[in-house]
């Protein structure tokens, strides 16, 4: 196995302990750190989203993917050049107010990260104004919103209703998940649902086209 392909496996199978190795291992033979990037660890992320889709991976091992790329990427973030990194777009995401479940939208942030999308966690408990402020800051392509207790489905509905009330924030593309929303509540708030993380990265490259 060559060193890209150990690197791609050290995501696939959690091996927080050894990626670091490896990628300094890499870097030291010569090799970009976009190829490491591109080549090692984004392939491996790509793999962890096809055999979550397949069912094959779950939540705590994909977590443990996670947090390996994210080990990887302490050594190679320093080296990226300008432009190496290719953006599909900028999403700002949020569990909204009163509710804070966070599991389901981290691995949402963390499969879009993984498909080259820069995304803007805010956390949990985020209210429609904090929502909005950051939408006028960061100017992102898409709103994703996280709701998992039915009560806080009205917050999303009242996020939704002030960001389409200002003109700055109200072409914004949003879109929402968790265990209470559906196609039809998206529909009614003008938003895009998708029932998970996978399913949201097609959702997010569809939209942005
Ligand atoms: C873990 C958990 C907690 C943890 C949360 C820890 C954390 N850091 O997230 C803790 C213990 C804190 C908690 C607290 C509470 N919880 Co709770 N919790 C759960 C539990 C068991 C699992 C949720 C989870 O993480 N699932 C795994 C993830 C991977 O799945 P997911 O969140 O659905 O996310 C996927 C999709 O929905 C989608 N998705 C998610 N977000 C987004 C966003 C976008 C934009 C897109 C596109 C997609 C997307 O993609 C994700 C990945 O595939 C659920 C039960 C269940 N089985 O769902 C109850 C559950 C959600 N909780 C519930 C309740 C009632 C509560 C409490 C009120 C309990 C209490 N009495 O204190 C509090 C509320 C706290 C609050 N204000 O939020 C109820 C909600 C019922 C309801 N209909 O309102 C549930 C359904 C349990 C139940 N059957 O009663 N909880």
């Amino acid at each position: 196995m060559d060193i890209l392909e150990t690197i791609a496996n050290d995501v696939v199978e959690g091996e927080m302990d050894e990626i670091t190795d490896h990628v300094q291992e890499a870097l030291d033979s010569g090799l970009e750190a976009k190829t490491v990037l591109d080549d090692g660890m984004l392939k491996g992320m790509n793999t962890v989203g096809e055999l979550f889709k397949e069912g094959e991976m779950f939540v705590p091992e994909v977590l443990m993917s996670a947090k390996t790329m994210d080990e990887g990427m302490q050594l190679i973030k320093p080296l990226l050049k300008e432009g190496d990194v290719t953006k599909a777009g900028v999403i700002v995401m949020a569990t909204v107010k009163g509710d804070l479940h966070d599991i389901g939208k981290k691995l949402v942030c963390m499969m879009l990260e993984g498909a080259g999308f820069e995304v803007y966690d805010l956390g949990v408990d985020v209210t429609p104004e904090a929502i909005s402020e950051a939408v006028k800051e960061k100017k992102p392509d898409i709103v994703g919103m996280s709701a998992m207790l039915t009560t806080t489905m009205l917050s999303m509905q009242d996020t939704c209703a002030m960001l389409r009330q200002d003109a700055v924030t109200k072409d914004v593309k949003i879109m929402i998940g968790g265990a209470p929303a559906n196609p039809d509540v998206a529909t009614e708030m003008g938003a895009n649902y998708s029932a998970d993380a996978s399913a949201a990265v097609d959702l997010a490259v569809s939209l942005i086209g």
